[in-house]
This record gives structure tokens, C-alpha cells and sequence, in this order.
């Protein structure tokens, strides 16, 4: 009974985007907001329309380069911005916290104790910066809008596609229906909006690396009509992504919550210029003399993601980047780490903790073969900011903020973001390799009290341990929401 009609587009193919504003709103008349979502229904962008927009995407891409057909299946990040402006694509999705479902006259418990709670009451655990050294006592450094009480977050408009112009005309025709017959139904809480990195940054986020490689593939939708997961990519439970399928195992969920998703929402701000300054000041000299050799800061760069900015893994290629492997989606995910070792790749490089391949095989049991694929989130984020001033590198430190909106979906925040943040980004233990002591994730990896260290930065003596002088991301907060599927839109969340 699946079908990719009723599952909103972002969450199983991702809506094509090169600008996306987040709009962010509360419900001030819950009775006219029931009766005018019935209206945005039609506007809401499925998956199986977005599939659509990425073959148009793929196609017009192999009729311009002269015939050699996309790689099905996966679609970069790249690829679709390069393409967007001429194919004129616009999505829309909506999602809701959980005061928005109240406010709405919902009672229904999802059972998911991160979502009920809100993301304000996770960020202590998070391991968020702010006051306060209790889960009770604690205030989270965020941006106001994620700390309102009484102007409390309901939900968020998505709006993605080729340009600022028609993003914002099309978030324009949603306000106009949530306020149709002279009656607005919503308060505007903030407005975000992000934007791919422009020229030969597409694609890449603001430390310099290309994103959007790694996805898992879903069962029943990536590996049916002739499509195949592509090599390295994990094939997981449909029921990781969407409530109510094989492969989610909480029990008593209502039954309209099924094929939808929760989708966590974060304001990751970067400190690019203080990152390079690190990398630079931080780097063994080398004295590598071939072509092509990366200087020291980038090889420092790498080992803290696990791939060069280009996208190479360093597990297939350790010492020098290959950009021609990077592009190559047959090749540039095909790859699963030695559990003994850390030369090739560090265990806490992001990449690593985030999909530690093959390095949690011991855990493996019957029931769960490959224990890394109930963990899996599917990544829809997009850069903020503006680049890099002449004067924030000359000055080496962030004057404009820049960073990444954030934006997974699971069907278990427990087992989704808020897990592979608190468990394996910020866990110094893991992977665990006794006696080893991996070290915190460089990227994300967060802590209240302490200074945060990695092994394996340096490849000469694995050992070593490297103080990371400060974070370079840092959280100004975000939420947690629910994305129906469109019949619980039609016949639930509306009237
Ligand atoms: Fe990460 N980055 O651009 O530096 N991430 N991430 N991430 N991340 C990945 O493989 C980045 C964040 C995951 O399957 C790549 O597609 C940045 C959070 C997962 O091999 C790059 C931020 C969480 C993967 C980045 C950030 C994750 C992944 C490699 C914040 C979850 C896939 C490109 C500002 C809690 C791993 C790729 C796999 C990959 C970056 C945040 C998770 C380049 C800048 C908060 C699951």
C-alpha cells in the first residue's frame, strides 16, 4: 500500500534546492488554520513529484552534455543546482512541533519523547553551549526565535528551488491561502533562508567540503523499477525513514502518523576563517614532493572529515586527493573501514562517526545484521551565510555568520540526529577500540566543560592525541517537527 504520493518530497528524494527559506510560524487561529491547510494541501510537493523534477534534472543534464544518461538513483547536490535555474523547480513541504499539533486540537501521542519534549528540552544533552550546569537550570546560547515560550514555534514552511525570486513568490502564495477571507491563522516566528555556495563552491558546504555523498537507500523505493543502491551505499528499512513501516519499531504510534517523519532542524553556525587558522597552525610540516601533493593543512583538513574537500574518501585514498574518484558516484562511496586501524582514516574523523562501515560489525545479531542502519538519517541541509570576506581571512576570524541549516529525517529522533550527536559525535569512546581512545568528532563533536581531543589526526603515529582548540560549529538551537504524510494533511491536520 506504499505509495510515493503520500510521503512529502523532501523526505525521501529531497526537494531540489538552491535557495530554501524556512519559514518558521505559529498557529494564532487553529478552527481558520485547519480549514486554510486544506487549501495548501495541493501545493505541497510529494515525493513522487520530486522524483519527477530530478529525471527532468538528469535528463536535461544528458541532453546537454550530448547523451551519456545521470547516474540513476543519486542525484548530487551539484548536479541539481547546476541545472535548477533553467528548469525553473519549486517544493514546498510543511511539518509541525508539537505545540503546533496541539494547537491544533491533536492529542495523539507519537511516541517519540525527543519531539513531545521539544528540541529546547534535548540541548543540554546535545551538549549545546549555554548557562547552566543542570538539564533543569540550563539556558541554551540560541537564537531568540528557538527560545520563545509563550510565541512558541508551530511549524515550518519549506520552500526550496532554482531562486531567490521564485522561492519567495511561492511562500508568498502560502501566506496568502494561510490568511485567505481576511483571516490570518498564523504569526511569523523568524524567517531562514539558505542558499547553495555559489560557482565552483556548489555543492561543497562552508569549510571547503563537497556534501550530499552519503545517503542511505531506502527498501521498497531505491531498489525497485530497475533501480539499484549505488556501490557502497546501505540499503536500509523503509521504517528508518517513515513511522509505521518495517524497520520502525516503536509500537502504538496512531495510525495517521504512518509515512511520516520527524525532521530535526538545526542552526549550525561555522567559524570557517578560525577552522583554517587551526588547520594551518595545527598541521605537521610535510615535505611530500610529487604532483599534485596537498599541502599540510589540507591532509589535517581530511583526516577531521575523512574526505578530501572534493569528496575522495581517504579510505581509498589516504595520502593524496582524487577528484576524479570524488565525481565518480560508482566509486566515490564504495568503501568500508578497517575495524583494526586508523592509519588510512581516523575513527573520529565525521564521516566515520557519523557511519562507522564495518567498524561496529562485532555488535552485529541476527535480527540486526548491520547495527549502523538503525542509526540512518537522510540529510537535506543547505548552506547560510555569505562567503569568506578578504577581511575575515586576512583577519583569520568570522565576522559575518555563516554555517549550515541543518535538516534530517528519521522515524526515531532517539535513534536518529539526536543519537548520532550525543552517542557517537560526542562520545570520546567511540567507535570503541579499546585501548584506544578515539576522540571527539572535529567537526560536530561537542562538550560542555572540556577541551576536545582527537587521536589519529596525525598518520605518522596514530597515537597522538591533537587538542581541537575550540568548536567551529556551534548550535543557535532549531527544532523538532513532524512531517505528515499528505492524507494526514488531507483528513487529520485539517477540516
Ligand atoms: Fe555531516 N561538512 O560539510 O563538513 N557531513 N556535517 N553531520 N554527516 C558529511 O558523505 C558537515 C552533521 C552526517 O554516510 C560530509 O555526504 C557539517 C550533523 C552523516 O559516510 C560532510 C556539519 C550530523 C554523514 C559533512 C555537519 C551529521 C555526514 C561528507 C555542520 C548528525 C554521512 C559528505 C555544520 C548528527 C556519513 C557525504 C556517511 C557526512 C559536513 C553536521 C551527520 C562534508 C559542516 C549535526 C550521517
Amino acid at each position: 500500500d506504499f505509495k510515493l504520493s503520500n510521503v512529502q518530497g523532501d523526505i525521501i528524494v529531497g526537494l531540489s534546492k538552491k535557495t530554501e527559506i524556512f519559514f518558521f510560524f505559529r498557529v494564532v487561529n487553529g478552527t481558520a488554520f485547519r480549514t486554510q491547510l486544506k487549501n495548501l494541501v495541493p501545493l505541497i510537493t510529494t515525493a513522487d513529484q520530486a522524483t519527477g523534477e530530478r529525471t527532468a534534472i538528469r535528463a536535461f543534464k544528458a541532453a546537454r552534455a550530448g547523451g551519456a544518461n545521470g547516474v540513476d538513483g543519486q542525484t548530487t547536490l551539484g548536479e541539481i543546482t547546476e541545472n535548477a535555474p533553467l528548469l525553473s523547480v519549486v517544493g514546498v513541504n510543511i511539518a509541525f512541533s508539537q505545540k503546533g499539533l496541539i494547537a491544533l486540537g491533536i492529542q495523539d501521542d507519537l511516541k517519540d519523547p525527543l519531539f513531545t519534549a521539544g528540541q529546547r528540552g534535548d540541548a543540554f544533552d546535545l551538549a549545546d553551549k549555554g548557562t547552566g550546569n543542570t538539564k533543569e537550570n540550563f539556558k541554551p546560547d540560541w537564537d531568540a526565535a528557538f527560545l520563545q515560550e509563550q510565541q512558541a514555534i508551530h511549524g515550518v514552511v519549506l520552500v526550496a528551488g532554482d531562486s531567490f525570486e521564485s522561492v519567495n513568490g511561492k511562500l508568498e502564495e502560502v501566506k496568502a491561502i494561510l490568511s485567505a477571507k481576511g483571516t490570518s491563522s498564523i504569526a511569523e516566528v523568524a524567517t531562514l533562508a539558505g542558499d547553495v555556495r555559489p560557482g565552483e563552491f556548489k555543492g561543497h558546504e562552508h569549510f571547503g567540503f563537497l556534501d550530499g555523498i552519503s545517503q542511505p537507500a531506502l527498501k521498497g523505493v531505491d531498489n525497485v523499477g530497475g533501480k539499484k543502491p549505488l556501490p557502497g551505499q546501505s540499503l536500509v528499512d523503509l521504517g528508518v525513514a517513515l513511522l509505521g513501516r518495517s524497520g520502525d519499531t516503536v509500537k502504538g504510534r496512531a495510525s495517521w502518523a504512518k509515512d511520516g517523519s520527524f525532521l530535526a532542524f538545526r542552526k549550525l553556525p561555522q567559524f570557517v576563517p578560525e577552522f583554517d587558522r587551526f588547520l594551518e597552525e595545527k598541521s605537521k610540516p610535510i615535505s611530500d614532493d610529487f604532483d599534485d601533493a596537498p599541502t599540510p593543512a589540507d591532509i589535517l583538513g581530511a583526516r577531521m572529515m575523512g574526505r578530501w574537500k572534493s569528496g575522495a574518501p581517504l579510505r581509498i585514498t589516504p595520502f593524496v586527493d582524487n577528484p576524479v574518484l570524488a565525481a565518480d558516484p560508482q566509486r566515490n562511496n564504495k568503501f568500508k573501514f578497517n575495524p583494526k586501524s586508523q592509519e588510512m582514516c581516523p575513527f573520529s574523523a565525521h564521516v566515520r562517526k557519523m557511519n562507522p562501515r564495518k567498524d561496529l560489525d562485532q555488535f552485529a545479531t541476527a535480527s540486526i545484521p548491520d547495527p549502523v542502519a538503525p542509526h540512518m538519517i537522510l540529510r537535506r541541509g543547505i548552506p547560510f551565510g555569505p562567503e569568506v570576506t578578504t577581511e575575515e581571512k586576512l583577519t583569520k576570524s568570522t565576522r559575518y555568520e555563516r554555517g549550515l541549516y541543518f535538516v534530517s529525517y528519521q522515524s526515531n529522533l532517539s535513534q536518529g540526529f539526536s543519537f548520532l550527536q550525543k552517542r557517537w559525535a560526542n562520545e570520546k569512546t567511540f567507535p570503541p577500540q579499546e585501548p584506544v581512545e578515539p576522540g571527539f568528532d572535529p567537526i560536530i563533536g561537542q562538550a560542555h566543560d572540556e577541551v576536545r581531543v582527537m587521536t589519529g589526526a596525525n598518520d605518522d603515529n596514530t597515537n597522538e592525541p591533537l587538542r581541537l582548540d575550540r568548536q567551529w560549529v556551534q548550535s543557535k538551537g532549531g527544532e523538532y517537527f513532524f512531517s505528515p504524510s499528505i492524507e494526514a494533511l488531507n483528513h487529520v491536520l485539517s477540516s
